[in-house]
């Protein structure tokens, strides 16, 4: 039993990959392409479901880089129009919210970004298949587990391709509205290109006294790391 726990699927702290997960991923994909962006250059959804496999099927779970995902990415670049850019950081829903409303868009309305939102994934070395049992935790096992790394290179991508005015959904009501160790802290934001205008729009819970303001200690830190990277700053309290 020993043995079994610690080397068998079971061992991870986190859940395990998503029920039908190639499915999932190939109907998103067929959705995407179909419905949601027809006009959007033609992608086939069987190589990129493969893709997608390959990056992480067979490997040790707790080992993924970067390049893992170079061939998955390179079939489904996340760029989106010049000036339409939303990234968020604990907001997400109220996010995407704003930038339905106003026709912007998140890194969930990339193909790539679309495909993996909510889903778990890991397989096993020696295995053709899917961990359904467990996956790593990012705290309690390891950090380069392959759904983090996925959302930290597909972010920093998206991050880079940003031009003109970018928006920034924050959490006014959390003490630090800027976490510099989320991923918009550790990797989107400091991958801005210079001349990248980024406004931040800070929202607070209604009914709530708020916790942090443009003022505060953690908008000084992003805005000290935006200065270093020539990326102009405009911080908005209180959108809601
Ligand atoms: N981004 C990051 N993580 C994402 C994501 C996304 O678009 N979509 C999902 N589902 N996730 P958080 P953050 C998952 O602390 O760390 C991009 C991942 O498992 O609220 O600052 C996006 O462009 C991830 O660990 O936000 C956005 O701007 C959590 O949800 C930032 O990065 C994100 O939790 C958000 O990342």
């Amino acid at each position: 039993i020993y043995k079994w726990h610690y080397s068998g699927l079971n061992r991870w702290h986190g859940a395990g990959s998503t029920a039908d997960f190639q499915k999932i991923i190939q109907e998103r994909c067929d959705t995407y392409t179909q419905t949601i962006r027809p006009g959007s250059r033609s992608r086939n959804c069987q190589a990129i479901r493969q893709a997608f496999m390959s990056a992480f099927i067979s490997k040790d779970p707790c080992k993924a880089t970067k390049e893992d995902y170079n061939s998955l990415i390179n079939l489904a670049p996340p760029t989106v129009p010049c000036g339409q850019q939303v990234f968020w950081s604990k907001t997400k829903e109220l996010a995407h919210e704003y930038a339905k409303r106003r026709r912007l868009m998140t890194l969930e309305d990339t193909l790539l970004g679309y495909l993996a939102d909510g889903l778990s994934w890991c397989g096993e070395p020696g295995s053709s298949d899917l961990n359904i049992w467990s996956c790593p935790d990012w705290r309690k096992d390891c950090r380069t587990n392959y759904v983090s790394v996925f959302w930290e290179v597909l972010s920093e991508r998206f991050a880079e391709s940003a031009c003109n005015t970018v928006r920034v959904v924050l959490n006014g009501s959390l003490e630090n509205a800027f976490d510099s160790m989320s991923i918009f802290g550790r990797v989107e934001a400091p991958n801005l290109r210079p001349q990248v205008e980024l406004e931040a729009w800070l929202v607070h819970d209604t009914g709530k006294p708020p916790s942090d303001s443009c003022s505060g200690s953690s908008i000084r830190k992003l805005k000290s790391i935006l200065d270093g990277r020539n990326v102009k700053f405009r911080c908005m309290d209180n959108l809601r």
